[in-house]
């Protein structure tokens, strides 16, 4: 039998080598000086690094090392702290606290950090198109797989749904859609950029896709019992901001305990998806499962 991995371990030590990587991004500040240290402030705050680690993860799974795939897994952090900085704008929704700090805009005011979100969201892509030691037609992959997530069609429309659907009595299949969008898509495409860096077949990137997109919805899901139920010190920010701005969620849906249930039964989907297709993945089984049991 496989031995189960230490996931608590490998997610402090990867988190540690994705947040020194990004710490060299800029570590040079160009010219204006505030917009730079607008864009660290955000990308070096204390998060989780999730989806870069999920996609080394997914890279190690094919048995690619992490210095081969850490550019592109910092792209996939690039767009997600853009994300987080817009969304907590005045004109979103209104955050003061984010990752246990004052947020973007708290410290350098609306414009710099609406500035820094677009700059970081840019990066991302000199981030990912600069030579990867890889094929073009991969690399181009990626880049698409990056875009469609980050856009119209993944975070940003899922996003703009979220914004639509407040104050309003929406149900589960729109619920589903706006999750899958804002968040799981981003998340599906870590696993994806990751196992592109391998020669995993189609069938293989498929079963990922869908692991992906599992995991990701059941880390949203997580999020929404997190800001019922969660620990204002441990997620950085303050609970209840779901019910301050009359938000579509799981608990105002299903109710707390049934949120729990779903978190589980779809984090399980997205792993049977790789048992399914014969991939050997103690991994990415590890985390599916922290990501459910997470309490930040
Ligand atoms: C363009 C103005 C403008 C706004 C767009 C695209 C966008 C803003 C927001 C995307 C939606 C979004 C912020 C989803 C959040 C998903 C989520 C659960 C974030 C928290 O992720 P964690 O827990 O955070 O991984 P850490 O801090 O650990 O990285």
């Amino acid at each position: 039998m496989a031995v189960k991995p230490d996931v608590d371990a490998y997610i402090a030590e990867m988190g540690r080598t994705v947040t020194d990587y990004l710490s060299t991004l800029f570590a040079n500040p160009g010219r204006p000086a505030r917009l730079f240290e607008s864009m660290n402030y955000s990308l070096l705050g204390a998060g989780k690094r999730l989806r870069p680690i999920l996609c080394i993860a997914a890279a190690e799974t094919f048995g690619v090392g992490v210095d081969k795939v850490l550019p592109a897994a910092a792209a996939l952090e690039l767009v997600h702290c853009y994300s987080l900085i817009h969304d907590d704008l005045p004109i979103i929704d209104n955050d003061d606290l984010r990752r246990g700090r004052p947020t973007n805009h708290k410290v350098y005011g609306d414009a710099t950090a609406l500035l820094a979100g677009d700059a970081l969201l840019t990066y991302a892509f000199e981030q990912l198109s600069q030579p990867l030691g890889i094929s073009a037609d991969k690399q181009l992959q990626m880049i698409h797989t990056l875009a469609h997530a980050a856009g119209a069609y993944g975070m940003v429309g899922g996003q703009q749904a979220d914004i639509l659907a407040e104050h309003t009595d929406g149900d589960l299949e729109l619920l589903q859609f706006i999750h899958v969008h804002k968040t799981a898509k981003l998340i599906q495409a870590s696993v994806v950029i990751g196992s592109l860096f391998a020669n995993a077949s189609s069938q293989e990137l498929d079963a990922v896709a869908k692991y992906g997109l599992s995991v990701g919805l059941a880390f949203q899901i997580v999020d929404d019992w997190l800001d019922v139920a969660g620990s204002e010190a441990e997620i950085g920010k303050p609970v209840g901001s779901d019910e301050r701005l009359q938000k579509l969620t799981y608990p105002r849906l299903v109710g707390l305990e049934k949120t729990r249930e779903l978190a589980e039964s779809t984090m399980q989907e997205g792993v049977e998806a790789l048992t399914s297709a014969g991939i050997q993945a103690p991994l990415l089984e590890a985390i599916g499962e922290y990501v459910v049991r997470r309490t930040r």
